[in-house]
């Protein structure tokens, strides 16, 4: 039989600037327990690293053994005993390799040599996210008798469960055994919930009426398990669970599960926690999908890449329906690219094919946000139609961004397509959403739409009761989610939407808000202890969980005589009290407004309450506005869009001996050279430039001066620039 150990105590780490180090060599590093990233915010290092573990092992005759890695990130090469025995390009999926024979009596060296540098040709090559780099999942040590389901089998467990249901209402699991080391036979079984075996089969398995996976309403779930035997003895055994459901969408009506009409109310995820970043564990991962579930989101896109194999389980136990992708999110011409994008795409699929709640397979993310370029529809195609090929159950889908106009062939590979789109944040405003998505629905009847990405930025410290694009506020976040969920939840096309994000996540390049490499697009916080305002108003829409909840808690400080209050819950009427004095008001929209509530110098407590339900909150009123709450940007404008750029390019765009669009204006003005770039590239950026303030970098500079100025022609400009030496 085989046995499956984890295998994360006892390595040692270092990270090997000057190139990867000796395979052959005892390393000289530190002692670290797995998961781990060498990951530390203001530490980004991308390049060489290499773990190492000492190990003996006897096997016992026609026994193998292999290392399993549920994610290495991103490239690695394996070498046991100085000997190479395989490498994994991509840092998300699981990979075993076999260790039996360079395996020698006494002790062992396993070295694994990790890289985590952006590269050309392995995905992700940049991205508004971390490569954290690390063996940051589990690490496992397999030991198998001489026939046994192949692990190494794009690193599923050997065997793959299909389920489908049949037009009778039938369920059926289509078995696919890869046997490694000779024949053996192969019986598999189908258990319910209480564990009682409902159908046996050699192939495959039929229920008749089989109890369906019914998302967030009912997420009931089988085992499937297979048994292998040679000679009529056991020798290895696989289960997974399974459930049985069916998923449709149309172009007008949506998203359907098991034939019924389901609007998928939808966050977006990174991997990424407080403290452990990357190397995330169960505790984590339940903290997570609770969190969603509490808000009441029925759906997650687990972005950018696939994630841990317990948050999918998680996802099936919890009934969210899962939209799962690769870290295609850009795409160079080279062969090597695509080759890897086939590789890690097969390895998503063939490992979580089984899962119920997966429904949709992610072939790209923005790979148009400079433009789509006329090799990408061909190569989309290819994956499009690899992931049709490995399993035709499941829809296609792909994110493009405003970059990409409606009418573009990237618009037409997958079988659903959706935008990322960011009205009032980083362009347009937000009744733009109204427009955007009746243009689509116009141009591309058949197609059907979703959002698979739509929100802003906040740092809870920051307050106003006027809030505008750009200030970073908790309100403006809370204004904006408010504003702009409607329009999607209107219209019946919109097969689903996904918040960006559920969470805060490490973007290495982000320096917005006073918070170092953070996206804070998250409905909470990276340490998941606070949930901001946005949160409960999604709750409030999308919960059954009756709650009452006052908004702008953190807005303590108040120097007006009257305020607000806003209340969010999903009970139909609130009452407020506050100075002796009641009000009652009807929730619209997951909301109650409480207006020109009076505030005395010092604390006033307010309560809101609807039935038994209660909540109360502390505003403090100030003579002065309080001036904390404000964010000072002494650089204005291109925070939001910083991330355009990854690290590696940065490095070349924005060199220290030649001129960039990092120069101050002042700089740039008194450089003629420079100047002449300016005039024959940008030339309307020539008189604003010299009629304004000269201290700021015409980067930043740029989306005030010229605010639609196309993202080619500025680095067309700053290529120019760099040709000019200091
Ligand atoms: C996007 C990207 C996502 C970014 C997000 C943002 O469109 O797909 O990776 O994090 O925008 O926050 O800018």
């Amino acid at each position: 039989m085989k046995t499956i150990t984890l295998w994360n105590e006892g390595w040692r780490f270092a990270k090997c600037p000057d190139g990867p180090a000796d395979p052959a060599a005892v390393l000289a590093g530190e002692a670290v327990t797995l998961p781990h990233t060498w990951y530390a915010d203001g530490d980004y290092y991308q390049g060489d690293a290499a773990y190492q573990k000492s190990f003996s092992l006897t096997l016992a005759p026609g026994q193998r053994a292999f290392a399993r890695f549920n994610a290495v990130d991103k490239v690695c090469e394996i070498y046991l005993n100085g000997k190479h025995i395989g490498g994994h390009k991509g840092g998300y999926t699981r990979f075993a390799l076999e260790l039996t024979d360079a395996l020698r009596p006494g002790e062992n060296l396993l070295t694994v040599l990790v890289n985590n540098d952006a590269g050309e040709t392995v995905s992700p090559l940049m991205g508004d996210f971390a490569s954290f780099g690390g063996i940051y999942r589990d690490a496992e040590l397999v030991i198998a008798g001489p026939v046994h389901f192949d692990l190494q089998y794009h690193g599923s467990e050997g065997v793959l469960f299909r389920t489908a249901l049949r037009p009778d209402g039938a369920g059926t699991v289509t078995c696919e055994a890869h046997i490694c080391g000779g024949p053996g036979q192969v019986h598999y079984t189908l258990a319910d919930a209480e564990g009682h075996v409902v159908a046996r089969g050699d192939e495959s398995l039929t229920l008749a009426k089989p109890h369906l996976w019914n998302g967030e309403a009912d997420p009931y779930l089988y085992t499937a398990a297979a048994t292998l035997t040679v000679d009529g003895e056991t020798v290895d055994t696989v289960s997974l669970p399974v459930g049985f459901r069916s998923i449709s969408v149309d172009p007008d009506r949506g998203f359907f599960l098991n034939g019924q009409h389901l609007k998928l109310r939808g966050v977006a995820k990174h991997q990424d926690t407080a403290g452990v970043f990357c190397a995330a564990g169960p505790k984590h991962w339940e903290q997570d999908i609770g969190l969603i579930r509490e808000m009441g989101a029925n759906a997650v896109r687990l972005s950018h890449y696939p994630h841990p194999q317990p948050v999918y389980d998680l996802c099936d136990e919890r009934g969210l329906v899962v939209w799962a992708e690769i870290p295609m999110l850009k795409l160079n011409e080279t062969r090597e690219l695509l080759d890897n994008a086939k590789q890690q795409l097969t390895e998503m699929i063939l490992q979580n094919l089984h899962h119920p709640s997966v429904c949709f397979w992610g072939i790209q993310n923005e790979v148009g946000l400079m433009g789509a370029k006329p090799y990408m529809p061909g190569k989309l195609r290819i994956l499009n139609d690899l992931a049709h090929a490995l399993d035709p159950s499941r829809p296609t889908t792909s994110s493009n961004c405003s970059a990409v106009p409606i009418d573009s062939d990237l618009n037409r590979i997958t079988d659903v397509t959706c935008y990322n789109i960011y009205y009032g944040w980083y362009y347009g405003d937000m009744p733009d959403h109204a427009a955007f998505l009746d243009d689509f629905h116009a141009a591309h009847p058949a197609m059907p739409l979703g959002i698979s990405e739509y929100g802003v930025d906040t740092n809870t410290a920051y307050h106003s009761d006027a809030p505008k694009v750009n200030d970073y506020t908790e309100e403006y976040q809370a204004l904006y989610h408010e504003t702009v969920y409607p329009y999607m939840a209107q219209r019946d096309f919109v097969w689903g939407s996904f918040v960006w994000n559920m969470f805060d996540f490490v973007s290495p390049i982000r320096r917005a808000a006073n918070i170092q490499f953070r996206n804070l697009k998250g409905l909470v916080t990276h340490d998941r202890l606070t949930r901001k305002d946005s949160f409960y108003y999604y709750k409030a829409i999308w919960s059954q969980e009756p709650f009452v909840q006052i908004a702008e808690k953190r807005f303590e400080k108040r120097a007006a005589g009257t305020m607000t209050v806003k209340v969010y819950s999903n009970q139909p009427r609130v009452t407020l009290t506050a100075g002796g004095r009641t009000w009652t008001e009807n929730t619209a929209n997951g909301i109650a407004r409480f207006a020109g509530v009076p505030l005395d110098m010092g604390d006033n407590t307010v309560t809101a309450a609807a039935g038994d339900l209660t909540d109360k909150a502390v505003f403090t009123r100030v003579d002065q506005p309080e001036e904390s709450y404000v964010y000072v940007d002494n650089g204005p404008g291109l925070h939001v869009r910083d991330w355009f750029v990854d690290a590696d390019e940065e490095a070349r765009m924005f060199p220290n001996d030649a001129y960039s669009l990092r120069n101050t204006i002042g700089e740039l003005l008194a450089c003629p050279a420079a100047m002449k770039a300016i005039d024959t590239i940008i030339p309307k950026l020539s008189k604003p430039m010299r009629t304004g303030p000269d201290t700021y970098t015409l980067e930043k500079a740029i989306p005030y001066l010229y605010p639609d100025c196309p993202e080619e022609l500025a680095k067309a400009l700053n290529s120019e620039l760099n040709k000019i030496p200091k």
